[in-house]
């Protein structure tokens, strides 16, 4: 295996891997130091089944339980699309974000295979929450570090309900904005949410990780909303400054990345072009 940094400061394609192939436990210690180092790996045109790419999976760890409906394709298989009915997020932008913060331990790592590519647009956007966190000066920095975020994704909402007439027809309202389009007083009772710090702390190397997004972050411990909101606007806008990783999707690419220090993204796309990725969530 080979590793070519993508950024400067994050990711790596790696060459010379068959993920559909078993690995020697020596390949697998290997791929798990580059992903602790890189933080987002990327392999290009491979050919990977479900069940190959649940079991690759594994090798980054336990793969999460899924969301209720039909039985997969394999353990853990799940698809971001809008060809298929079970496909989440079909359509629209979406914003900067981390995957389940509003959760108590938040998803570690998340892994998306292309298998129908739109001809134009769709790429998925990383960028490092270490990075943003070196672009905050010290007055934001003492701001941030005492503060407490409260995340929560309502699932229940409009933002993300599909209407009853089929899911193709919808686009998800997370683009680009100031606000998050759940609030804590209209939100489902059922709807998951949890406190996080505002600046988290990883325990691999006790680096500092901003943990704030215009997407789920919904209150602001000690601090009126409005108060909150102009702290994350903040923090938002020099985030603007850090290196962006675009990828710009092609059919047997597969990305795997660290959910708890890069923040993704996803650019627009006609909704009439198919767009499907095979995911899976690993703990
Ligand atoms: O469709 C994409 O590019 C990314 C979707 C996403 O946010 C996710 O899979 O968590
Ligand atoms: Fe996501």
């Amino acid at each position: 295996m080979q590793f070519k940094s993508i950024t400067k400061t994050f990711g790596a394609e790696i060459v010379g891997l068959d993920p559909g192939k078993p690995l020697s436990a020596e390949d697998q210690e290997t791929l798990r130091a580059a992903l602790r180092q890189y933080n987002l790996l990327l392999v290009r045109g491979v050919d990977l089944d479900p069940t190959q790419q649940s079991q690759f999976s594994t090798v980054i760890g336990p793969t999460a339980p899924l969301p209720p409906g039909p039985p997969p394709e394999a353990p853990g298989i799940m698809y971001v699309s809008n060809t298929r009915d079970d496909g989440i997020l079909p359509n629209g932008e979406l914003a900067f974000h981390q995957d389940c913060l509003f959760d108590v331990e938040p998803l570690r790592v998340l892994m998306l295979y292309g298998v129908e590519i739109p001809g134009s647009g769709g790429g998925t956007k990383f960028r490092s929450c270490m990075d943003i966190y070196s672009q905050l000066d010290d007055a934001l920095r003492a701001k941030a570090e005492s503060v407490r975020c409260l995340h929560l994704f309502d699932f229940e909402s409009v933002a993300v309900k599909p209407p009853t007439d089929g899911a193709a027809a919808w686009d998800a309202d997370l683009a680009d904005q100031k606000y998050s389009p759940f609030s804590l007083e209209t939100a489902s009772p059922n709807s998951p949410r949890t406190w996080q710090p505002l600046i988290w702390r990883n325990p691999a190397d006790c680096e500092p990780v901003v943990w704030c997004n215009h997407s789920t972050t919904v209150a602001f411990e000690g601090i009126d909303y409005e108060g909150g909101h102009a702290l994350l606007g903040e923090i938002m806008d020099r985030a603007e400054a850090v290196e962006e990783y675009l990828h710009e999707w092609r059919p047997g690419d597969l990305l795997l990345w660290n959910n708890l220090t890069l923040q993704h993204a996803r650019t627009p796309f006609d909704r009439n072009e198919k767009r499907s990725l095979r995911r899976t969530m690993i703990m």
